[in-house]
């Protein structure tokens, strides 16, 4: 296979045309991309068909992978494939809805926080539902010395209990368990953190999951983290993806947060894997 790649926007996200994920990809094609994907942050490979099982294969050479803590909208037989959708059958949903309709990193609320998650589109509407990514290290770069030096030196909580508030904030309550909220009780990570394999520093607090920060007083909290969340979104930063269906889209949680739009009313049905992170240092 021969890869061509082109830039999508100044801060992140690429098109990637030459691969076809229903092929095992050769070591120089998955080298490429796994570059690409270090480089731009936000991978688009159109027009894919795959099954869950070659979703989840290919997934792997990224890393193990997560079994989203949401259990009930993993797919049935294939736990390493969190379904988000709001397609019912029967009267039953079929997968998570309105997951990620704010700025968030996956599993951030985790002590080892995801390292990448990919999304396969199967169906998607007419109009509506697009995926706004930003690049958070393009955010650090932006900030001045002073503030660089003051956040480096802070600590956030993170908190899956947190989400629910965001969410009955802008689109009143959502449904989650008691039983998700045990199992991933509050962790504490840096405000900052450097993408292990390029070197490249970036914020690391998001709206969807962090609670406060550690160090401040509430007031102080809230301020720094408004301002951090309004900086990180400005349009220079963000890469907004119209999803077509077999659209198979990459991103990198270590370097980027993102955030759905919850503006359409017709079926989307997508399927996600979630790449294991480490534990920020
Ligand atoms: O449905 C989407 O476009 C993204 C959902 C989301 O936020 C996630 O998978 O973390």
């Amino acid at each position: 296979m021969s890869l061509s790649i082109e830039p999508l926007g100044p801060a992140l996200g690429a098109i990637v045309h030459g691969v076809d994920l229903s092929e095992q990809l050769d070591n120089a094609t998955f080298d490429g991309l796994y570059d690409a994907f270090n480089r731009y942050s936000v991978l688009l490979l159109p027009d894919q068909h795959i099954s869950p099982e070659q979703h989840i294969a290919f997934s792997r050479r990224f890393g193990e992978l997560e079994e989203h803590v949401l259990r009930d909208d993993l797919l049935d037989g294939q736990p390493e494939i969190y379904v988000l959708t709001n397609k019912t059958e029967n009267g039953k949903r079929l997968g998570r809805p309105k997951a990620g309709w704010y700025w968030h990193t996956d599993l951030s609320y985790q002590a080892n926080p995801s390292k990448a998650s990919f999304m396969y589109a199967l169906e998607v509407p007419t109009m509506g539902g697009d995926t706004m990514f930003a690049s958070t290290a393009a955010a650090y770069d932006a900030l001045s010395e002073p503030m660089r030096q003051m956040i480096g030196g802070l600590t956030a909580e993170h908190d899956f209990r947190h989400a629910r508030e965001t969410f009955a904030k802008h689109y009143g309550a959502e449904p989650i368990s008691e039983e998700a909220f045990k199992a991933r009780p509050p962790v504490v990570h840096p405000m900052t953190r450097t993408h292990p394999e390029t070197g490249r520093k970036a914020i690391y607090v998001n709206e969807g999951f962090t609670s406060r920060i550690m160090e401040l007083e509430r007031e102080e909290s809230i301020a720094l983290l408004a301002f951090l969340y309004r900086h990180s979104t400005r349009p220079e930063f963000v890469y907004r993806h119209r999803w077509s269906a077999h659209d198979f889209v990459m991103w990198d949680n270590r370097v980027t947060m993102h955030c759905a739009l919850g503006n359409y009313t017709e079926d989307r049905y997508m399927h996600r894997t979630t790449i294991s992170g480490d534990v920020i240092e």
